[in-house]
């Protein structure tokens, strides 16, 4: 009989274990090495990469799926309490998600106050509260854009519990997408719908407590397919100016066309201080949800070399933004913050010197391969050092699975409904 061709790891000796260990150690010296003879200021970009936050989504804990199935899992959370414990599982182990995003109705409970203290007991808070404006009947024809003024007045009183709710569970950001759109031309008037829009988002934005912000989230197509009143950044920001200075755009990464130079418009979005937040995922072709990096590390990290700069003088919420259909939720989640924590690493080590005398003096190779430069740097030994020193996991994703957490959770959880959309 043929030798098997992959053999089960031995489990290693503690000989062999603090072997490891200093491979990794070793792995960090070297790394840390090369970055200072690159004139990198390690202790700062470390720094740096301590004070990274990253929210995660209730729903991502949740089942999704597509249109044509959502396929269960075993263990996934019932309720919103459950979904936190998850979450907080999640922060255990990067150290760099201590809040959570909920959406209105999917987490809605009895007593906000009671979910605010079961977060604060797993050392979590509750962070954007999303309205949920697009899986009731009357709002076929939209929410606030709708032409009947009795279906934005209920849309509109939607938007004032979510602040009512903000207020509760200490949050200060309501965080809105609308599926508001039409389907074929001549439905509607796009300028009646702007009007429309604009007039309940303003009573909104009045009843928020002054420490609290909009932030107003795009999407070209899809539940609408003809036109979406806010399609672009271009409708997103236009329509913050009116609102007021605390309404900024949320940048959905899945939420452009093919093609779409994402990173231009975070450094414009930037650049007129209205940049409120984004949406973390990845999509190859729609609003496909995928896991951060996934698809296209490069863009994630050009992104972030627009951020880098600017983050230090502006308020942005970092959040995920993902459906996990098909993958092990909690491993997704993971591999989602440290996908982002890596790129935010390569972006810190862009050297700005050599870059900014490329540009000035029309070096166009040079300031590409500048990027490129920290781009293929092997930056995992550097996150894995800060995670230590963090008191989260070297290796977040090997430290789940030996947990347990996914098998105990699974029978825990076996009765029961596991909570999904809608
Ligand atoms: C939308 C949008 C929203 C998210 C919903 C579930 O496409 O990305 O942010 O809350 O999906
Ligand atoms: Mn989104
Ligand atoms: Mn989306």
């Amino acid at each position: 009989m043929p030798a098997p061709l992959v053999r089960e790891a031995p489990a290693l000796n503690q000989e062999e274990e603090k072997g490891l260990e200093s491979t990794e150690g070793r792995a960090y010296e070297v790394l840390s090495e090369s970055l200072a003879a690159r004139g990198v200021d390690g202790d700062r970009v470390e720094e740096r990469l301590r004070s990274q936050r990253l929210e995660t989504p209730s729903w991502g804990y949740g089942n999704s799926g597509t249109r044509f199935k959502v396929f269960s899992q075993p263990g996934v959370p019932r309720d919103p309490f459950e979904k936190f414990a998850d979450a907080a599982e999640v922060h255990r182990l990067t150290g760099i998600c201590p809040s959570v995003a909920i959406h209105i109705p999917w987490d809605r409970v009895d007593d906000y106050g009671e979910l605010r203290e079961h977060a604060e007991g797993l050392g979590l808070s509750i962070g954007a509260v999303n309205p949920n404006l697009f899986q009731e009947e009357d709002y076929k024809l939209g929410s606030v854009c709708n032409p009947d003024p009795a279906v934005r007045r209920r849309a509109t009183e939607h938007l004032l519990e979510c602040v009512e709710i903000g207020r509760e569970v200490g949050s200060d950001v309501l965080s809105l997408w609308f599926a508001d759109g039409t389907n074929y031309a001549g439905q509607d008037s796009f300028m009646e719908r702007r009007h429309r829009m604009q007039e309940c988002l303003s009573e909104a934005y009045e009843a928020m407590p002054e420490n609290m912000r909009m932030l107003l989230e795009y999407k070209p197509f899809e539940p609408a397919f003809y036109h979406t009143d806010l399609s672009d950044w271009g409708a997103a920001l236009t329509m913050c100016q009116k609102v007021g200075e605390r309404a900024e755009v949320l940048v959905d990464l899945g939420h452009h066309l093919q093609g779409t130079n994402i990173e231009h418009i975070v450094a414009l979005l930037l650049d007129e201080r209205r940049l409120g937040g984004f949406h973390f995922n990845n999509r190859k072709y729609a609003d496909d949800d995928l896991v951060v990096g996934s698809v296209n590390p490069f863009e994630l990290f050009l992104i972030y070399v627009e951020l880098v700069e600017a983050e230090e003088s502006t308020r942005i919420d970092y959040m995920i933004d993902q459906a996990h259909n098909i993958e092990a939720k909690i491993e997704a989640m993971i591999l989602s913050v440290t996908n982002l924590q890596e790129a935010y690493a390569k972006a810190l080590l862009v050297d700005r010197q050599a870059l900014n005398e490329a540009r000035h003096s029309g070096d166009v190779l040079g300031a590409h391969r500048t990027l490129l430069d920290a781009y293929v740097t092997d930056v995992r030994p550097l996150c894995a050092k800060v995670r230590e020193g963090m008191g989260a996991a070297v290796d977040p994703i090997a430290a789940f699975t030996q947990s347990g957490y996914a098998e105990r959770v699974a029978e825990e959880r076996a009765e029961g409904v596991g909570a999904g959309w809608g």
